[in-house]
């Protein structure tokens, strides 16, 4: 009976084999091709025209934010630019809107970080929550920082332990950077709150002191904290520096400038020398490099950690360039800063520029 069945099942196999030679088959998709992420997107891409001083550029979820130092943050996406309205007015000819940074939360708590000049010439580091297209409910977490219509710093970078740094000016009364006691010519390091964090070094905001106009603020892949900073300008200008910055230090602007050494004072890693001026305006960690933007300079530098190599990118080709920061797609953006009186604008002016690295590994 058994044997039976068994022929009967290899017949039928054998019928359906016959009436179904055809196997339906299974396909297997081709494994994607490794793209590199970076491959497709051009050198150089100009995303925004027609700004005026932008200052800074946050990346938020479908587009990005832009401070402008006349005072108007802007939102970008999809093409669209919406202008978020400031709770306080900028003053005119002052230092006006400069540095942003979103909290490292802000996808869940929408908290947002301005600095900017509010009455006379003081500058103030607000934080909002932003929450469609609003800036609400306003916390001043720290005020008064003296200002003037140059050498306002204004660059604010959070740490991976979530520590606020922001950088501070001399704003044009040199002595002010050598005062503890006063907020101007330092780097200030708080809680996201405006708190002291119980670690610093003089029992309130100052993380560092002795700076002229720090304008940078970037750790590099071992966690050290490094600064850009304008140095002399007037009659002479020069010694523009690249700081490594400690907990408690003086970078000895009034009393050293450029290669100059005192004791107790740190001199500069790298600076431009007594004739060439970078005016260096932000700073970015990137693949063992430092790379900041040129004001006066008109370029986008790199300086190779290890060797102080100091490499020079588009040398007089966007004019004035301010900041750059990475963008979520691993790209570089760039604002231009060729209108704020110094600079020879172009129609385009002032651009957000995309900046593809993969051009300063070849
Ligand atoms: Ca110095």
């Amino acid at each position: 009976m058994v044997y039976k069945l068994i022929i009967a099942l290899v017949i039928i196999g054998g019928l359906g084999f016959y009436f179904y030679p055809e196997k339906k088959e299974i396909v297997i998709p081709e494994p994607e091709p490794v793209i590199e992420t970076t491959a497709a997107v051009p050198d150089v891409t100009v995303l925004e025209t027609g700004l005026n001083i932008p200052w800074d550029i946050a990346f938020v979820e479908d587009g990005y934010l832009i401070t402008e130092r006349t005072g108007n943050l802007l939102y970008f996406k999809n093409g669209e630019k919406t202008v978020i309205k400031l709770p306080h007015p900028i003053p005119k000819g002052e230092g006006g809107l400069l540095g942003m940074v979103l909290h490292p939360h802000f996808v869940h708590n929408n908290l947002i970080y301005l600095y900017m000049t509010t009455t006379g010439t003081l500058n103030t580091v607000f934080r909002y929550e932003l929450v469609n297209g609003e800036l609400i409910n306003e916390l001043a977490i720290i005020k008064d920082i003296p200002g003037a219509i140059y050498h306002d710093g204004g660059r604010m970078e959070f740490d991976i332990d979530e520590y606020l740094y922001i950088t501070t000016g001399d704003a044009t009364k040199a002595d002010i950077a050598q005062n503890l006691k006063s907020l101007g010519g330092k780097i200030l390091r708080l809680h996201d709150d405006g708190a002291i964090p119980v670690d610093n070094p003089f029992n309130n905001a100052v993380w560092s002191y002795g700076h002229r106009n720090p304008q940078g603020l970037a750790w590099d892949g071992e966690g050290n904290l490094w600064e850009t900073e304008h140095g002399r300008s007037g009659l002479v200008t020069g010694y523009d520096e690249v700081n490594k910055i400690e907990k408690g230090k003086n970078y000895g602007w009034p009393t050293i400038e450029g290669p100059a050494t005192k004791a107790g004072l740190v001199t500069p890693v790298l600076d431009s020398g007594p004739k060439d001026a970078w005016a260096p305006a932000s700073l970015l960690f990137y693949r063992g490099s430092l790379f900041f933007g040129g004001l006066k300079g008109e370029a986008l530098y790199q300086m190779n950690i290890e060797t102080k190599e100091l490499t020079e990118y588009f040398k007089n080709q966007f004019g004035r360039i301010r900041t750059i920061r990475k963008g979520p797609d691993g790209m570089f953006y760039i604002l231009t800063s060729n209108r704020d009186g110094r600079g020879k604008p172009v129609a385009e002016d002032d651009r957000l520029i995309r900046i593809n690295p993969d051009q300063f590994n070849k």
